[in-house]
Parts: structure tokens; sequence; C-alpha cells
């Protein structure tokens, strides 16, 4: 860990559009020294309710509302002036300093989109100034091993990533191969025989949603979970063996008047947890996530014991990120495992603290990207860095998810 102190010589920002052609905000940091690097945020469509607040401008005659120039703003004109000509003796010391100068729980003065993009830049710089790369210092933050993530990938999209035709958000296909270098392989080749069965099925290769994912008007969420196996077998895979599968719920997103409005069935939480229960026994799956409303605290735990020694039961929109709820959920063992973004709870030591959590409790932790995101490829240090056992990046058509399929590739070389 570096004990040295790292200045901070100039801080600036500037509005970018993520992958849904909103706009989001870039940071470029520059060090004593001249050495400078940038970041760049995502941001979620399918939000949980605890998420730090991102920033947006709100004014609907300019990206209906979603203008990140107040971000900017802040960062120039609020943190630059504060944080120039400062130094810092760890990542952890600068995210505390944005958290003091933010002064809210949920980040809601500055915007975690602000604070996220200035902790990111930073890390990035120093990294750069020690000659070190990005991977090893997220390593060093959390004082972990960097392990190769295993890969879920988005193959079917419902919900709110591809207009709600089928409740559920995501049905992801796990390799279970030797490298990255293989598992994109071997994904490759179930997406094509997926997209050949739409066409078969439907008439049309499917269009896509969010994140690149195939999304066709399936019947229901049994259906997307049938296609997958078929799409899986048709490539000549076992599916169970060579691939898994996992599916995001997203629960929260079709829970209206204390009922899960399941594919024109409306389900209590018992009744979930025993849908639930039912896929998993099924389908050869290794998560579930948020397959419960992000405030049933009463039944998750009831549906992690349900989905034991069956699949892992993952919490997205049911943690946030957010250390408080994930203490709260070891307690009450309600999940275990973390699906972590950086950008739900605003830097990059608050993740770190996240993560950590997670680790102390024996739970998994997955590393996440958001359905919209930028051509940075952070994630796939991050996912590396912190040894996450798996990482969710989206599907593999689309640059700004293979940005990140194609660092892990870089870096999974380094190590040949
Ligand atoms: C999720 C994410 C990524 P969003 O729910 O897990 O798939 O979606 O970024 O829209 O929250
Ligand atoms: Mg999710």
């Amino acid at each position: 860990m570096a004990t040295e102190l790292t200045r901070i010589e100039k801080l600036s920002a500037l509005e970018i559009l993520d992958s849904r052609g909103r706009p989001t905000i870039k940071c470029f940091c520059t060090l004593e020294g001249g050495i400078s690097a940038s970041a760049s945020v995502p941001s979620g469509a399918s939000t949980g309710g605890s998420e730090a607040v991102e920033l947006r401008d709100g004014n609907p005659n300019r990206f209906r509302g979603l203008g990140c120039l107040n971000a900017v703003s802040n960062l120039q004109q609020v943190l630059a002036p504060a944080l120039e000509g400062e130094s810092f003796s760890s990542q952890a010391a600068l995210d505390h300093r944005l958290q003091e100068l933010d002064g809210t729980s949920d980040k809601s003065n500055l915007g975690a989109n602000t604070l996220l993009a200035v902790s990111l830049a930073f890390a990035r710089a120093t990294a750069c100034s020690r000659k070190i790369s990005l991977h090893q210092y997220f390593s060093e933050i959390l004082e972990v091993e960097p392990g190769m993530p295993r890969m879920t990938v988005n193959l079917f999209s419902g919900g709110k990533h591809a207009g709600e035709q089928v409740s559920i958000q995501d049905v992801l296909i796990v390799p279970n191969a030797e490298s990255i270098k293989d598992s994109l392989a071997s994904v490759y080749e179930v997406y094509q025989s997926a997209a050949d069965g739409m066409l078969e099925r439907f008439g049309m290769r499917a269009l896509t949603a969010d994140e690149g994912g195939l999304a066709p008007s399936f019947e229901n969420s049994i259906q997307v979970l049938e296609e997958a196996c078929s799409a899986i077998e048709r490539a000549g895979l076992k599916p169970g063996q060579e691939m898994h599968l996992a599916v995001d719920v997203a629960s929260s997103h079709f829970y209206k008047e204390s009922k899960y409005e399941l594919d024109g069935e409306s389900l209590t939480g018992q009744e979930m947890i025993q849908t639930l229960n039912e896929w998993a026994s099924r389908f050869p799956l290794v998560s579930i996530e948020d397959g419960l409303h992000e405030e049933a605290w009463e039944f998750w735990p009831e549906l992690t014991q349900a989905l034991d020694n069956l699949c892992l039961t993952l919490g997205d929109d049911f943690l946030c990120t957010n250390p408080g709820r994930i203490r709260k959920a070891v307690e009450t063992s309600a999940c275990n495992a973390l699906l972590l973004k950086l950008n739900q709870v605003g830097t990059l030591s608050e993740g770190a603290e996240a993560c950590r959590l997670a680790r102390e409790a024996g739970w998994k932790v997955v590393v996440s990207a958001r359905s919209g995101e930028t051509e940075d490829d952070w994630l796939a240090d991050l996912a590396f860095g912190w040894a996450a056992d798996y990482i969710k990046v989206g599907s593999i058509t689309q640059s700004e998810r293979l940005a990140k399929y194609n660092r892990l590739l870089e870096i999974e070389s380094s190590y040949d």
C-alpha cells in the first residue's frame, strides 16, 4: 500500500453520453508530476430505492431532464477548488474527503455520479503514477490476491431492459471454462444458437435490449429459461455441466400492491418463493438475483433457506452495495451473495467496505456493470483486482460491454 502522499494538481469534467445515449459524467484528474487519467461513470435503469443519488439536471428541455451539467459544475466549481493542491495518503483519505464535501448520507448534495467519477479518476491516475496496473491498485486497497471471475453473460432480456414483454429482467449464461478466452468462445456459440432459435420460433432474429441480450416476445419466464437451455444444447454444450444459467428476476419492478405480478399471475411472497424454488430445482441456476422485493426483509431469509443447496440468493436492488443494508442482511441471513455496483454507493472505498463485509460473512461477490455503460473498462480491473466470484457485464454484442470483456482478455494474457 502506498504511504507516500499523492497531490492532486487539477480536476475537470465533461458530460458524455452512455450506451443509451443519455448523459453521464467523465472526470479528468492530473496529479503532481503531470500524470493524468480519466474515468467515466455508468447508470442504471432498474435502480434500487436505496441507491446513492445520481444527480440529473431535471431540465425537461434538455435530454428530457437527464442532463449532467450540474454534476459537471459540482465537480469543477466545488470539488476541484477544494481538492486541487491537496495531498492524500490513500484512496480512503480521498474518498473520505469526498464524502465530507458532499455532507449527506445519500450523496444527494453533489451527486454519487460526481463523486464516483473523481474517486475512479484519482485511482487510475495514482496507479499510473505508481506504474502499477489498475487491478493491482484495486487489490491493494482491499488487501486481497487478485483472481479471475467467472463470467455471467446476458443472453435474454426482459423487464425494464426490454420494454417489459416478460416480467424477469435477465437470463444469463455462465460458462464453466478454464479461461476468459474459452468462456467467450463458448458464449459466442450459445448466443448465435439462441439467435437462430429465435428466428425459427418468432420468424425473426430477435431485437436486442439495453445490454445486448435477445428480447423476443416470450410468453413467460419459464419459456425464457427453457430457450436458454435449448440454446446451450444446440451449441453442443451440456446445461449444468459446461454451461450454467443465472437469472436476475428484478422483482421489485413488478411488485404492485403487495403482489408479484409475474407473467400474468398475482403471487404472494410465499408463492414467489415457491416459484423460485421450482425454477432452481428445474434449471441449472448458479444464482437468483432480487427474487423478492427490495423491502421484503421478512421473506428474504426464507428464500435463502429455500434455495440453499440449489443456488445463490443474490442481492442487487435489495442491498444497493450499501454497507448498512449488507450488515442487516448478514445479521438476518437474508441472502448469501452481493451484487456490487460502485455507483450505487458513490465511492471506491465504500464499495470496498461492502465487498469486505460480504467476504467476512462468507458470501459470494458478483461485480456488475449497469445497463447504461460507457466504453471505460475499469470494471474489468475491479472484478479481477477484488477477486470477484462472478462478473456481470451484459451481452457480447455492444462495445461498451466488450470493452470490459476485452480488458479481461488482456489481463488474462498478461498472466500467461
Ligand atoms: C441489474 C443491472 C444490470 P441496471 O439490475 O442488475 O443488469 O441493471 O443497471 O438497469 O440496474
Ligand atoms: Mg439486478
